[in-house]
C-alpha cells in the first residue's frame, strides 16, 4: 500500500509522466462512466481523463456524461463490455447498487477501476480503487470547526452533496462524529442540494424562510458550487457571512472556492483532489505489465482556511496556494 501510494503520489504531483505507445502498438481502450457535470470539481476530472488518456500515451478513452443517472451508468457500463473495452473505470453517481453489472465486468474478464467515489461492494467484485477519504474530509472540517469555535455552542445547518453518493454520506459521517462529541453544537437541518449551485441556493432559500436570518450560525455545503449558491441566497436575504458573521464551510478546494477562501467568505475549504487521471493511468500500466496492485490508492487531501485564523488543522490560505491552483 504504502509503496503504490508513493508512488501514486509522486506521480501525481510531477504530474508529467505520461507513457507514450510504441508504433504500431495497440490503443488500449478505456471506457469511463463519468458521474456528470454538475459541478466545476467534475469538469475539472472529466478535462484530467481527456488530458492524460491521450492517444500519444496509447490509449482510445471514451468518456460517457452520465448527467447523475445511476441506471444510465449500468447500462453504459454494460455497453462498455458489449464492445470489448480493454478497462472499465466506474465513477459511481451511487454506492449502492451495483453488485449485478460488477459480476458482468468480471464475468467478461474486463479490469474494472472504480475512481473517485465508492461502491458498496464487496472488493472482490472490483479490480482496484483510487479515490479520496470523503469520510476523512468530514473529519477534518468538523476539528477544524472545533479549533475555530473553542467551546462555543452553534447551530449547523448541512447543505448535502447528491443522496446516495459516496462522497455525501462520508462527508456527513465524518463531520457527525466530530459533531457527536461537541453537545455545545446542534445539526438543525440537513438536505440535499445535488452538487449543484442552484440546489446549493435552493436548499438555503428555503432554511433561511425556516430559520430566518438568527436561527443559524454555520452553514456546511458539500460542495463549492453548493457554497455558490448559499451565499447567492444569503446575499438576497441580507445575511453576511465571514469572520464574525455566519460560518460557511465547503468541501472541494477548487480555484473558485479558495479564492473565496482566501478573501474570506468561505471560513473553512476541504479539498478533494480532482486530478486523479495519472494515478487511474498508472495502475492501469501496472496491471499492463503483470503486477499486483492494492486493493485502493489514495488520492490525498489538504484543508484550509481564511487569512487570519491560526489553525493546527489546516493550512491558511496565501495567494501562492491560490497560484497553485489551476482547477
Ligand atoms: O465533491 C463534487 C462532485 O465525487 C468528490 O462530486 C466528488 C464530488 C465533488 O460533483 O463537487
Amino acid at each position: 500500500m504504502k509503496k503504490i501510494l508513493a508512488l501514486a503520489c509522486t506521480i501525481a504531483m510531477a504530474g508529467t509522466m505520461f507513457v507514450t505507445a510504441n508504433a504500431g502498438e495497440e490503443l488500449l481502450k478505456i471506457g469511463y462512466v463519468q458521474v456528470g457535470h454538475e459541478s466545476d470539481w467534475r469538469m475539472a476530472n472529466t478535462q484530467n481523463y481527456y488530458d492524460v488518456f491521450t492517444e500519444e500515451a496509447g490509449f482510445e478513452l471514451e468518456l460517457i456524461d452520465c448527467d447523475n443517472d445511476h441506471a444510465r451508468q449500468l447500462t453504459e457500463v454494460r455497453n462498455f463490455i458489449a464492445k470489448d473495452f480493454d478497462y472499465i473505470v466506474i465513477d459511481p453517481i451511487q454506492s449502492a447498487g451495483w453488485d449485478n453489472v460488477l459480476k458482468e465486468v468480471q464475468d467478461a474478464g474486463i479490469p474494472c477501476i472504480i475512481a473517485d467515489r465508492s461502491v458498496d461492494a464487496s472488493d472482490d467484485l472490483y479490480t482496484t480503487a483510487v479515490g479520496t477519504d470523503m469520510t476523512a474530509e468530514g473529519v477534518t472540517a468538523g476539528q477544524w470547526l472545533a479549533e475555530y469555535l473553542a467551546g462555543e455552542g452553534a447551530k449547523i445547518l448541512v447543505i448535502e452533496g447528491s443522496t446516495g453518493s459516496s462522497a455525501a454520506i462520508g462527508r456527513s459521517e465524518g463531520f457527525n462524529q466530530v459533531a457527536a462529541e461537541h453537545p455545545e453544537w446542534e445539526i438543525i437541518d440537513s438536505q440535499d442540494g445535488d452538487f449543484t449551485q442552484n440546489g446549493g441556493q435552493q436548499v438555503m432559500e428555503s432554511f433561511i424562510k425556516t430559520y430566518g436570518a438568527d436561527g443559524f450560525d454555520v452553514v456546511v455545503c458539500h460542495n463549492d458550487n453548493e457554497a455558490y449558491g448559499a451565499m447567492d441566497a444569503m446575499d438576497a436575504a441580507g445575511i453576511k457571512y465571514g469572520v464574525g458573521e455566519k460560518i460557511i464551510i465547503s468541501f472541494d478546494a477548487t480555484n473558485e472556492g479558495l479564492t473565496r477562501t482566501l478573501n474570506g467568505q468561505i471560513l473553512c475549504d476541504v479539498e478533494c483532489n480532482p486530478i486523479q487521471a495519472v494515478i487511474v493511468m498508472n495502475v492501469i500500466k501496472a496491471l499492463q505489465n503483470g503486477e499486483e496492485v492494492e486493493k485502493f490508492t489514495l488520492v490525498p487531501d489538504e484543508g484550509f482556511c481564511a487569512p487570519g485564523i491560526e489553525s493546527e488543522i489546516v493550512t491558511t490560505m496565501t495567494d501562492e496556494v491560490l497560484a497553485g491552483r489551476k482547477y
